[in-house]
């Protein structure tokens, strides 16, 4: 395990939030892959917001390529004894003037539930995802966007923000503790996403025992043990316990990690903030 690369991850989500990785895939694989997700998505386009599942992807062979050797060093930089939470890609509707989740409150801001009771600000962080566009996300195309300041102050009109823009191929990591939302897709295009989520074995897990993963985990090479572990083979199981699967190349270090500067500002009225203040006091939430 590279020490230096990991602490450097983990400091960069415990205070920004988000970091990008740099040429993560190369462009033609991201083209492949989208080649054969275009008939995934085809018969789905009128769903405002469809989904290619973790089975379909290993089915795909898609998933044997995502999870590449750069990807799993910063998987095992990130969070050693990394699960699942999510692994699929999504694609949400064009020429919307509302963010596709949660957009009834904050212009779409929250934080992920699941997220809140651990979160420890000076911990590592806990619940982490790795997203990586693939369609490309211009301004006004739906991008993500995250607060860059740590979840224990509340958001409030004019923090600072980043929303990510990239061509197809754009991979950033973010810690899903902080504030986030998608912006609105005003575009004529489909927004399309890779999302990974991680977590530590040993958290609550309800997604990993989904029929999603238990497909994925029947189709997975088994001589694949770390995508296998990744995918929650032998978790709870009777049988072998589960062990984590030494790195082939454990001083290799994962790919560098690169600032994603803020642009933006969050834009959020001062009923809506007051409002999310004190729901968040009534629910001790560890917010304010
Ligand atoms: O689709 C997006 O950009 C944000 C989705 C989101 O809120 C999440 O992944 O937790
Ligand atoms: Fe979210």
């Amino acid at each position: 395990m590279n020490t230096g690369q990991a602490a450097d991850y983990r400091a960069r989500l415990r205070t920004a939030g988000i970091f990008s990785v740099p040429d993560l895939y190369p462009p033609q694989t991201v083209a492949r892959w989208n080649e054969i997700l275009d008939r995934e998505f085809a018969e789905k386009a009128d769903q405002a917001r469809a989904y290619v599942g973790a089975d379909r992807l290993v089915a795909l062979g898609i998933a044997e390529e995502v999870f590449s050797t750069p990807l799993r060093r910063a998987i095992r930089a990130l969070i050693p004894d990394a699960v699942l939470y999510h692994c699929h890609v999504y694609e949400t509707a064009a020429n919307q003037e509302r963010s596709h989740i949660h957009a009834g409150r904050l212009g779409g801001w929250h934080r992920d539930t699941e997220t809140i009771r651990l979160y420890e600000p000076a911990a590592a962080p806990q619940y982490i995802s790795i997203f990586v566009y693939l369609s490309d996300v211009a301004s006004g195309s739906g991008g993500f966007e995250l607060r860059t300041l740590p979840p224990a102050q509340a958001i409030a009109a004019g923090n600072r923000s980043v929303v990510v823009q990239g061509q197809a191929g754009t991979a950033f990591v973010w810690n899903r503790s902080f504030y986030h939302r998608a912006t609105p897709n005003l575009s004529p295009v489909r927004r399309r996403v890779l999302k990974l989520s991680i977590q530590a074995t040993s958290l609550p897990n309800d997604r990993i025992e989904l029929p999603e993963f238990a497909r994925a985990r029947t189709a997975v090479n088994p001589a694949d043990e770390y995508l296998g572990f990744l995918l929650g083979v032998g978790r709870g199981g009777p049988a072998a316990p589960r062990q984590l699967p030494q790195p082939a190349d454990p001083a290799t270090p994962p790919p560098p990690a690169a600032d994603l500067v803020p642009n933006s500002v969050v834009e959020v009225g001062r009923a809506d903030a007051l409002w999310h203040r004190v729901s968040a006091v009534k629910y001790r939430l560890p917010v304010g």
